[in-house]
């Protein structure tokens, strides 16, 4: 069956005349399905235009969507609506009618557009919050087979009430045969959802919808591994020139977008805390945070990123051999190498629906991530080393443990941390979940 994809972000970028497939993140999960298959991705034109972009085995359709439109329901609904609440951040939840309808008009044109590619008989599968109300878009113009991963937390019956269309939202996913989560907390939640919102009887494993049986249920991604584990001889030269770089002294790192989610101030704080409380290692440390700039156009964006700037400034400024903070989207090989370079890394988001990073970092490097509870990533990851991102000296005192953990222990928790990481391949992930939906 031919596979056409909907996400927002299209898998493709400009080279001079040309494009190619760019193999970051959920391109890199689905494109040996969609090689194997042949198959369709539907996302965002940029530039407003509505273009076919054959290349290989891959057609990019893109859906024209105006600049007013993208306003409303990119930085609108999808990230000030659902990304905030989705993730627990009521102080930063706005809502507006303007935005949902502008949100309803672009899962419209995404759907349209999907089924002028597939027909009936395709198998879709719609990924993420931005396009909530395609399944049922789908299913009510005649699609038989349609799958869809939810990439976010899925959040606890009180706080969805919140949002208005709470209704719509969950009517609209359940026009999938397949819904995919990251946890089974997630599931759970979603199947109360579904209880709570439209009184429909719910199973272990899914909804009854009328007649029709939606299947609900975990599917972790993962990262990778091949890939990463060939990373590591790559990158090895600049690992080694990062680490001459900072003599002396032990590497901690976190890499994130910048996300009120992600809790970098949070982190930074920490940091401070366990410098204060632990002079000691004042001299033999040095903490690297990586910060790639994200949703610029979303007002708490920009907030955040004064807030940041200006703490990192000052931690620098007091710290100045024991702090760096680099404000920049790096290259996947020099994150990479960072990553290789450090003993740590600190990834500690406030909610993070999965996490990759701690597993990127566990591939490429040797060391231990120090993981928040509040990511999906904990639920799965042995070996690391679980925080509570929210308090600062509950982290001052895991970073101290973590630098004088002993060789056997290190060991151990770095043999489990590997076996767990590579028991989640992002390959494994789209074959299991497209398995599951077609078979
Ligand atoms: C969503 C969910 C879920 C970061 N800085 C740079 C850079 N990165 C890369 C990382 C990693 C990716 O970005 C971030 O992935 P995460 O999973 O950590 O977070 P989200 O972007 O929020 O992703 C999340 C995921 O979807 C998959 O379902 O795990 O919970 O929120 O790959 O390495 N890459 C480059 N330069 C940077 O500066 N090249």
């Amino acid at each position: 069956m031919k596979l056409v994809v909907l996400a927002n972000r299209e898998p493709i970028r400009r080279v001079g005349e040309r494009y190619e497939v760019a193999l970051g993140g959920l391109a890199a999960a689905l494109y040996p399905a969609i090689r194997a298959r042949g198959g369709v991705w539907v996302a965002w034109g940029p530039g407003g235009l509505d273009e076919r972009i054959a290349l290989s085995r891959l057609v990019v359709r893109r859906v024209p969507i105006s600049e007013r439109r993208v306003a409303g329901y990119y930085q609108g609904y999808a990230n000030q609506a659902l990304w905030p609440l989705f993730h627990l951040f009521l102080k930063h939840f706005r809502v507006k009618r303007g935005w949902w309808r502008d949100y309803r008009v672009v899962n419209a044109a995404f759907a349209e557009a999907a089924l002028e590619e597939g027909g009936r008989d395709a198998l879709y599968w719609v990924h993420d919050y931005h396009l909530s109300l395609a399944p049922a878009l789908l299913r009510e113009a005649g699609a038989r087979c349609i799958g869809v991963f939810w990439h976010i937390p899925w959040p606890p019956r009180e706080v969805l009430a919140v949002l208005p269309e709470a209704e719509a939202l969950v009517r609209g996913l359940l026009g999938a045969d397949l819904i995919g989560f990251h946890t089974p907390d997630y599931v759970e939640r979603f199947l109360e959802a579904a209880r709570a919102w439209l009184g429909a009887r719910v199973t272990e494993d899914g909804v009854w919808v009328g007649r029709r049986f939606v299947r609900v249920a975990a599917f972790p991604i993962g990262v990778d591994v091949a890939g990463l584990e060939a990373a590591r001889s790559r990158v090895a030269d600049r690992a080694a020139a990062i680490r001459a770089a900072y003599p002396g002294r032990r590497i901690l790192v976190g890499a994130d977008r910048l996300d009120y989610t992600k809790g970098i101030p949070e982190r930074i704080r920490g940091y401070r805390r366990f410098l204060e409380k632990y002079p000691e290692w004042a001299e033999r440390v040095v903490f690297l945070q990586l910060t790639a700039p994200s949703r610029e156009a979303v007002p708490a964006y920009r907030g955040l990123k004064s807030q940041l700037l200006r703490l990192a400034r000052a931690t620098e400024r007091r710290y100045p051999e024991a702090f760096v903070h680099r404000y920049a989207v790096l290259s996947r090989d020099e994150l990479l190498a960072h990553f290789a370079a450090a003993e740590f890394a600190l990834v500690t988001p406030l909610r993070d629906g999965m996490n990759l990073v701690a597993m990127e970092y566990a591939l490429v490097s040797e060391g231990l991530p120090l993981l928040s509870r509040f990511a999906g990533a904990a639920r799965y990851l042995k070996g690391a080393l679980l925080v509570n991102p929210y308090d600062p000296e509950g982290l001052a005192d895991a970073l101290a443990e973590a630098l004088t953990l002993s060789e056997t222990e290190r060991k151990a928790r770095r043999a489990e941390l590997l076996a767990s990481v590579k028991g989640l391949d992002v390959g494994n992930w789209a074959e299991g979940f497209l398995e599951a939906l077609s078979g």
